[in-house]
């Protein structure tokens, strides 16, 4: 009960979405239009708000993207599945205006799609693999009287935050599938391998991706959310009771990572988008210090 109930409650923070610094990969010109903390709501009245239009010129005409609205009749199916693109969102029905979907959170300070690939909302899946952290005689390491817990985090690309090795759901692809491969990807380099290797290493986080907890479903605090297009995910965690499993494959950093590493969970930890709730939420599953 208690773990369905953890992965049910939304983390509604809507803080790195609002940041006053310039939208990431955009001109310097384009900042967001300041969002205080009693103007978030789109029912509070807030006449002066005019965020500036920005959608990436990596996302127009992208062939994993939507089309743009101004060479698009405007028939996306809002709050539905849309062919093979899921529309829905894990917080509800999203309200459409004037065609386009609004961000279930608030205002973000900016419109369009920025650097996001769907109008509405965009799915992820976050595997969060974990282990204790241990001497080297095999001792759990306490903190504060509890275990300490490490896991796989990535070095993001992009702006060079530590994060969840997660990535997109590709349309009509089933979430579970993604956790796999975008852990694959990301931190197992599997793209890199040998055929023989992969296979190997496929079956292996196969087999620990069978019994994933759901640590959290909805809306994510993700620096590229507008108020048109915005992260949601599914992030699950997998967890390497004894270490074993883990000790055998070689984290190796691949596709959109500049590095992989174990890294010690706790309040100390500074990561992408809203991944230090998630990790809260497993320290509390686990029973680990946080
Ligand atoms: C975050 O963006 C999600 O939690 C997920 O970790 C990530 C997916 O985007 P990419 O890594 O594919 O850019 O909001």
């Amino acid at each position: 009960m208690r773990r369905a109930f953890m992965a049910a409650v939304p983390i509604v923070s809507h803080f790195k979405c609002r940041a006053p610094n310039k939208y990431p990969g955009a001109p310097k010109t384009v900042a967001r239009f300041p969002v205080p903390n009693d103007k978030i709501s789109w029912d509070v009245d807030y006449s002066e708000y005019k965020p500036p239009s920005y959608t990436s010129q990596h996302v127009i005409g992208a062939p994993w993207a939507d089309r743009d609205v101004e060479s698009s009749d405007l028939c996306f199916k809002f709050n539905q599945v849309d062919g093979k693109v899921d529309r829905r969102s894990f917080m509800g029905s999203y309200r459409v205006v004037d065609g386009i979907a609004r961000n279930p959170i608030g205002r973000t300070g900016i419109c369009g799609r920025g650097l996001l690939g769907r109008w509405g909302p965009n799915h992820a899946a976050d595997p969060i693999v974990t282990r204790w952290k241990r001497t080297a005689s095999g001792e759990k390491i306490l903190k504060e009287g509890k275990p300490v817990l490490q896991f796989v985090a990535i070095q993001r690309k992009d702006n060079g935050e530590w994060a969840i090795p997660g990535g997109m759901v590709d349309p009509g692809e089933d979430v579970s599938a993604t956790l796999k491969r975008e852990f694959g990807e990301e931190a197992l380099s599997c793209l890199e391998l040998s055929a023989e290797d992969q296979e190997k290493i496929k079956k292996f986080v196969y087999n620990l991706f069978e019994h994933g907890e759901k640590m959290y479903e909805g809306y994510v605090d993700d620096p590229r959310n507008t108020d048109n297009s915005w992260m949601e995910t599914v992030a699950k965690n997998f967890h390497d009771e004894t270490g074993d499993a883990f000790n055998r494959v070689n984290l190796r950093a691949g596709d959109d990572a500049a590095s992989v590493s174990w890294i010690d969970v706790g309040h100390e930890m500074k990561l992408y988008a809203s991944h230090c709730d998630f990790l809260s939420r497993v320290a509390t599953l686990r029973k680990a210090y946080y």
